[in-house]
């Protein structure tokens, strides 16, 4: 408790106004209470949708670059509180201290690229057919954007969203994670900082209410889903809320950016570096504790190298340091809570029964910590890839499988519902470019000589199949954020129509 308070001091944050008694946010470090909290009602998220339009209005008409202003700030105040905000994610979260400071960075970066953006958002300008015409595309702010993120990545994913959305125009409400509440509202008492400061430099250019966050269950998630003042919807999290998210959202005919489960494999072949394969497989499967969407859950391994590299996996995983998050040196910290430990132990149970070998796996004691659930990562040998196999545990379990020839492997890395990301470990060129060609991978992500996890925020993240589709972050995603227009402009004296249609009155 006493360093709970110490951060929350350091980041000069104070969540008594929401103290209440629905959400209980523990830490998965120890069990230890962090706060309970009152959780919105629909009415309120109803109203909070309502004021989101109205600071919607006065935000889409600020120019762009100015709003790039609020954002740099926003980058600034984070940079400013990098440390302790780190720590918050780490033990609201349970991922190590230095995975927690690497989310804020990832904050920070998404800032500093969505300022860059707000002085381009480029449309395209197009020949036309007729004469003494132009036509041009321009890109124009969307409206209220819901985010709703999960309590692996408890605050990059809403930078990466309302970065983004902000510089695009938009107002963002953001329901997170109902475990990690108290870091989401240290990161809107951040955001309320850079509010601060933009307003003294430019008084009466800011909306209340551009950002707001509703804390609750399912119910808000619904109630964003189903507005039709909320044009888009961005959803990072299991398959199963992602399909009831995008079924209300279709209803509507709104918009839908979905980021759900992943099931991640690598490909291991003769050429490739070993040691950096054992580094890039030992980071992105037992990272995290196996709780990242891009975690990697799946390794093929070619039959002239498979027990070498199963055997070095095996040593690396008795070794590997399990322990407290915040204790330098500790690689894997505690699972999220019993649930996730008790899912965990399920999926090993079946995969024995569908013929799997496992090593490790076992609930790991780390200091008085009983409501903590810390466990050595699980190493399963599967001689194919049976129904566990093809289903997305958030634990650090990794299936290794051998494979015989290149084609086969490729096949089984696309043989599972999702489509997030991949890897190849090769230094055959060949290999490497069909790995990466279209019959090659068929994820979002597809990585050469690195693991399947740690995407950089520059790149469009996101992937295929039941993964959902959506893609976030870098390149044009924020073309979802924003909605297009076709413009065609006639500056002759006549009016010719397309087609060569001919329509004399
Ligand atoms: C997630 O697990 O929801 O590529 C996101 C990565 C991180 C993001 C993961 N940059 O692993």
């Amino acid at each position: 408790m006493t360093q709970i308070s110490t951060i929350f001091a350091e980041l000069g944050f104070d969540f008594s106004a929401h103290a209440g008694n629905d959400l209980h946010s523990r830490s998965p470090r120890d069990g230890a209470a962090i706060a309970s909290l009152r959780a919105h009602t629909v009415a309120e998220t109803e109203a909070a949708i309502k004021n989101a339009q109205q600071a919607y209005e006065k935000w889409r008409v600020v120019p762009a670059p100015v709003r790039g202003e609020l954002v740099r700030i926003l980058g600034e105040v984070l940079r400013e509180n990098r440390e302790p905000l780190g720590k918050l994610v780490t033990l609201e979260s349970g991922k190590i201290l230095s995975e927690g400071i690497g989310e804020v960075q990832e904050m920070i970066d998404i800032c500093d690229f969505a300022v860059g953006l707000s002085r381009q958002l480029y449309g395209l300008t197009i020949a036309s057919e007729r004469p003494g015409h132009r036509m041009m595309e321009t890109w124009h702010p969307l409206g209220v954007c819901g985010v709703i993120t999960a309590f692996n990545f408890p605050v990059a994913v809403w930078a990466w969203n309302a970065a983004l959305a902000l510089v695009c125009g938009n107002a963002v409400i953001w329901k997170p994670s109902e475990k990690t509440p108290v870091v989401a509202l240290a990161v809107h008492a951040l955001y309320e900082k850079a509010v601060a400061r933009f307003s003294q430099q430019r008084p009466d250019l800011l909306p209340s209410n551009l950002c707001q966050v509703v804390l609750g269950r399912a119910e808000i998630g619904a109630t964003l889903s189903a507005s039709p003042l909320v044009p888009l919807i961005s959803a990072t999290g299991s398959v199963r809320m992602g399909r009831k998210v995008a079924t209300t959202v279709a209803e509507r005919l709104g918009r839908s950016l979905l980021e759900l489960g992943g099931n991640n494999g690598m490909i291991v072949t003769p050429t490739a570096d070993l040691s950096l394969a054992l580094r890039a497989i030992t980071f992105s499967a037992v990272g995290t504790a196996g709780q990242r969407c891009t975690s990697l859950r799946r390794l093929f391994v070619h039959s002239s190298i498979y027990d070498d590299v199963v055997n070095r996996i095996e040593r690396i995983y008795a070794s590997v340091k399990v322990g407290d998050p915040l204790d330098a040196g500790t690689l894997v910290g505690p699972l999220v809570d019993q649930q996730s430990f008790e899912a965990m132990q399920t999926a090993l149970q079946q995969a024995k029964a569908e013929g799997g070998v496992v090593t490790g796996g076992e609930r790991v004691a780390v200091g008085d910590g009983e409501n903590a659930y810390y466990v050595r990562p699980a190493l399963v040998r599967m001689s194919q890839q049976s129904d566990i196999v093809h289903h997305e545990t958030f634990a650090p379990i990794l299936y290794v499988l051998r494979y015989e020839n290149f084609d086969d492997a490729v096949r089984m890395n696309n043989a599972v519902p999702q489509g997030l990301s991949s890897a190849i470990f090769t230094n055959d060129v060949r290999e490497a470019e069909a790995f990466m060609s279209a019959s090659g991978s068929d994820c979002g992500l597809a990585n050469v000589n690195i693991g399947t996890s740690g995407a950089e925020i520059g790149g469009a993240f996101g992937g295929e199949k039941e993964t959902g589709g959506g893609r976030e972050s870098g390149s044009d995603s924020w073309k979802t954020y924003m909605r297009r227009a076709t413009n065609t402009i006639n500056y002759s004296r006549t009016l010719p129509l397309a087609q060569g249609v001919k329509f004399d009155i």
